[in-house]
């Protein structure tokens, strides 16, 4: 059978890293690598070519295929979908990932046949063979065996049995990287070039309100065997690594058995990773040895300043444990990028505490401003859902404000934009920490996304307003 697996691109008015990062679509690659010795499997990925889609159509007729989703994804998602049915009529249309779990309303549209909730390496075998041995949408019946997943019928989705999350992530294969072969040179993170994404682990069992990552693992941890890992990272072409877990060091003794594997083989790369500040502030050994295996940045939430404000977030972080964390990373020569929520209520000056906290602390190379996002499915979600601004998924982008704000929205749009170019004048004198590899030409499409993020931030405030206002005169 022909399949066709789609990245789809984020929406027009998100905003954000799409504009400063590209990185493999590991999930299809994923889920390619288990389909490839029975099918003829094909990537795109529109995040980095938006027109493959069109052109793959015109000479490859999937019998199925399957886009991945975050919330940024919901329209051109089913927008992708529409275009291969219109090119295969009779294919069958898959989404899964990320939003599709969390939130699988946002794709209850009659472009879809099927939902995919969760982790989905063993589900697409199973969907594949059911269409391969005559099940169609038009018999949902064939379908009802397989377990997690939700069956368009008429106009609703009818759930099959509830899968199970797996225990460990070592029955998943390698991913097949040769899918993305065309793409790898457009990827990048920031001013990294020649990066891969390796998944050691999936979740996180923190509380943290606005955590998205944390439903869909429903609060579990799942880990990868570091000699799996090792073999994965073993095998790379490229020298950046860019660790996508929710978070990575949960199990210190895990990442202690990978990183002495990795030096005791002398595998020479650089990292990225996802870190709690208490994880750094309790493992600085582990650290230290990360440190020399070529951890480079890690990106800490650290949220608020303010204690108080922190606690309600659920993060469970004790005072005092950012400024332990950016010191040993200081010590240990590795960069932070620092993530701030900014409160609907923020002004100038509490954008001046944040500078003042970051001059203090070298190891902070980036910061990240993140308005509290009620992401669909987690707890705050739940707490302000009546009182969102707007449902259009694009703005679910952790970059516009979604609730009502107490400081005017176009002030504090302004001050984040004002806030960031600063953050870039930083990068300049901190990068001595960080120590860039050599300049590369894609530095060019990053100031290009730097310049689009600015002018995208001081508009922001219209472009929401806009679209809230033609959603009421719809009545919606
Ligand atoms: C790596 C990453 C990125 C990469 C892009 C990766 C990519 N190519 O898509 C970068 C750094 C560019 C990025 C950017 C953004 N990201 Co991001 N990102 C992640 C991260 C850390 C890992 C994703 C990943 O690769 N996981 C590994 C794969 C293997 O797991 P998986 O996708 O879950 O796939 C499995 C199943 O879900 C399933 N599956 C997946 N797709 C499909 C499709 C089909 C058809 C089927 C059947 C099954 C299936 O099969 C897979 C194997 O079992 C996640 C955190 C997370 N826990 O997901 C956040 C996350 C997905 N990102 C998030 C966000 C918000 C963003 C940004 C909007 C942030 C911003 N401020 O700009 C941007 C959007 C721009 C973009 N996507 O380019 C949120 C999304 C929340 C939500 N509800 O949508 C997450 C969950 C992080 C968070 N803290 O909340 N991101
Ligand atoms: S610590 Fe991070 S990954 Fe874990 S629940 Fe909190 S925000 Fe999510």
């Amino acid at each position: 059978m022909k399949i066709l697996l789609i990245n789809p691109p984020c929406g027009e008015l998100t905003i954000g890293l799409k504009n400063l990062t590209k990185i493999e679509p590991l999930n299809l690659e994923l889920l390619g690598a288990v389909l490839k010795d029975r099918h003829q499997v094909r990537l795109v990925d529109m995040e980095v070519a938006p027109g493959d889609l069109k052109r793959m159509l015109k000479d490859f007729t999937p019998d199925i295929v399957g886009v991945t989703s975050e919330a940024v994804h919901v329209e051109t998602a089913k927008q992708a979908l529409r275009l291969c049915r219109m090119a295969a009529p009779r294919c069958l249309t898959l989404v899964g990932g990320h939003q599709a779990t969390v939130w699988p309303e946002d794709f209850n549209d009659p472009i879809v046949d099927i939902i995919v909730c969760g982790e989905a390496t063993q589900t697409i075998i199973e969907i594949c063979d059911a269409r391969q041995y005559g099940a169609n949408i038009y018999k949902p019946i064939n379908f009802k065996h397989i377990n997690g997943i939700m069956i368009r019928d008429g106009d609703q989705f009818v759930a099959t049995k509830y899968r199970p999350l797996p225990m460990t992530l070592d029955d998943q294969p390698m991913p097949d990287r040769s899918l993305t072969k065309k793409y790898r040179s457009e990827y990048y993170y920031l001013w990294e070039k020649n990066v891969a994404a390796v998944r050691s682990s999936v979740g996180c069992s923190f509380p943290c309100t606005f955590c998205s990552p944390r439903i869909y693992s429903k609060g579990g941890f799942i880990p990868r065997a570091p000699e799996l890992l090792l073999e994965e990272i073993e095998g790379l072409e490229e020298e950046f690594i860019y660790l996508c877990d929710d978070h990575a060091f949960h199990d210190p003794e895990r990442m202690h058995k990978l990183v002495d594997m990795l030096l005791s083989k002398n595998i020479k790369k650089r990292y990225f990773t996802y870190a709690r500040v208490d994880s750094i502030a309790a493992n600085k050994e582990l650290f230290a040895l990360w440190a020399r295996a070529g951890l480079q940045l890690v990106m800490s939430g650290l949220e608020s300043l303010d204690y108080e404000t922190l606690k309600k977030t659920g993060k469970r972080v004790e005072p005092g444990r950012d400024i332990e964390a950016l010191n040993i990373l200081e010590e240990l020569g590795i960069g932070m990028s620092a993530g701030f929520l900014v409160e609907d209520n923020f002004t100038a000056k509490d954008f001046q505490k944040i500078d003042d906290f970051v001059a203090k602390h070298p190891a902070i190379i980036l910061t990240e401003y993140t308005p509290l996002t009620p992401l669909p499915g987690t707890v705050l979600h739940r707490k302000v859902q009546d009182k969102l601004i707007t449902n259009e998924r694009q703005f679910y982008d952790l970059q516009h404000f979604l609730l009502p704000t107490r400081t005017p929205a176009k002030k504090l749009y302004s001050l984040m934009r004002d806030a960031y170019g600063r953050v870039v004048v930083r990068v300049f004198f901190r990068a001595g920490l960080y120590k860039p590899k050599n300049w590369s030409w894609h530095y060019i499409k990053m100031f290009k996304g730097l310049i689009r993020n600015f002018f995208a931030l001081g508009n922001a405030h219209k472009k929401i307003d806009h679209v809230v206002s033609s959603d009421h005169q719809l009545g919606e």
